[in-house]
């Protein structure tokens, strides 16, 4: 009896993989490479002259690149992405000297996003996230986490986290969701703080927990947030539910975040630019990714940098997001935050690659399935018209022509 066994094995050859495998030094660059995929995973990378033939012979689809580079598909880990309207007006008030945290507690700022969001329905919401998830993937993004926090409601947080999952079912791209209840007090719970925390206690994380809304959990802890008791309440919560958590941590103010983060054995602590060196060193004993968002720190015009240099020292995994948000980082272009990353927090070319592949992977929980070029790991590649990184981070409003595979299926092709 002949059995014939169904395969679909790729074969990109002659081209230069910058692979970010751990085990390898800076972006793992291997020149003149070739990487096999199967089913949608990566089953043989290395150097051409390395390639089996066997592999080679039992190929459906052979593409030869000349030169050109693949990575991992591109993954930001971090994104308001799903919100209504827009804050374009509010962005003039801020040019013309009105401080954020002023407008935020003048009843403006999130809040004002949480109206738009509120009045929107789920298919709206959809429709008007789309041009912003399609600029990410026009960049070589593969993996987008999407954060709710602008519904502030059981209903509403539902209403947008099921609209990011609605995003990865109309679009090849991985979507990650998380619920981010506790980013700013509703107003009907303006004088009821403790009601309200009660409320994502009780009810909102019982339910995204039930239906398998979110991924994990995130709050903001700041002093226009919620506070580090608080904070601990929902992450207890979450933990309790078998969601892992990450954290808005120390942003504007020292809120002692990295060390509420690494309490929880949280996956990420995010923003940190005011992060003590307690904190830092509490989060690499748990093993905590710092994720830098350069984008919200150049739109609030912020001067106080993340400590790059000491989290360097320390060894601590550095993911760079775009933080894509109404309010703080109106910032649709990974590439762009990577940009930002180098020129005004002094990561290198390939800290900061890494950070959109390998660390970011980690940021999510997915270090084993995405992130690297390695053999086990999801065929999900970026590839370049360049053959080396550094042009990808480099240019600012040119997009380096390129192109995405998603699970070994293209995903992204930019028009001609
Ligand atoms: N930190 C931020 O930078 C964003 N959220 C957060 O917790 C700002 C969100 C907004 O202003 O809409
Ligand atoms: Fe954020």
């Amino acid at each position: 009896m002949v059995t014939a066994t169904f395969t679909d094995l790729k074969v990109w050859r002659g081209a230069t993989l910058a692979t970010c495998d751990g085990d390898l030094s800076g972006c793992g660059v291997i020149s003149n490479g070739a990487l096999v995929a199967e089913g949608g995973r990566i089953v043989w990378v290395g150097a051409c002259g390395d390639l089996p033939s066997e592999l080679l012979s039992r190929a459906t689809q052979v593409e030869t690149l000349e030169g050109r580079l693949i990575t991992p598909g591109l993954i930001d880990a971090h994104t308001h992405l799903v919100f209504g309207g827009d804050r374009a007006a509010e962005w003039g008030l801020r040019l013309s000297g009105a401080p954020y945290e002023a407008i935020a507690r003048a009843g403006g700022g999130i809040v004002s996003s949480v109206a738009a969001t509120r009045k929107a329905s789920e298919t709206e919401l959809v429709s008007q996230s789309l041009p912003r998830l399609d600029a990410l993937r026009a960049d070589g993004v593969t993996t987008v986490e999407i954060k709710s926090g602008y519904g502030l409601s059981l209903a509403d947080e539902c209403k947008m986290l099921r609209a990011a999952r609605r995003l990865g079912q109309l679009r090849p791209v991985r979507v990650r969701t998380t619920l981010l209840a506790a980013h700013t007090l509703p107003p009907e719970y303006r004088d009821n703080r403790m009601g309200y925390v009660q409320q994502i206690v009780d009810q909102i994380l019982p339910k995204v927990a039930a239906e398998g809304l979110a991924d994990a959990v995130d709050a903001f802890c700041e002093t226009i947030a919620f506070t580090a008791d608080e904070t601990r309440a929902v992450f207890s919560a979450a933990l309790a539910h078998g969601l892992p958590v990450k954290l808005h941590a120390d942003q504007l103010s020292d809120g002692g975040g990295a060390a509420i983060a690494a309490e929880f054995g949280a996956l990420s602590a995010d923003h940190l630019e005011h992060a003590s060196d307690e904190g830092l060193r509490a989060m690499k004993r748990a093993d905590v990714v710092a994720m830098l968002l350069p984008g919200a720190y150049y739109v609030l015009k912020e001067v106080k940098r993340p400590p790059v240099e000491r989290m360097r020292k320390m060894g601590l995994a550095m993911a760079v997001a775009t933080d894509l948000n109404p309010g703080t980082s109106p910032v649709a272009s990974l590439r762009l935050a990577m940009h930002l990353a180098c020129t005004l927090f002094g990561l290198s070319p390939d800290e900061a690659f890494l950070g959109v592949t390998r660390q970011a992977a980690k940021a999510l929980g997915l270090s084993h399935e995405i992130g690297q070029l390695r053999v086990g790991m999801a065929c999900d590649l970026a590839i370049w018209d360049t053959d080396r990184i550094e042009p990808i981070i480099y240019w600012l409003g040119r997009t380096p022509s390129c192109r995405t595979v998603l699970a070994g299926e293209d995903a992204f092709r930019q028009a001609d």
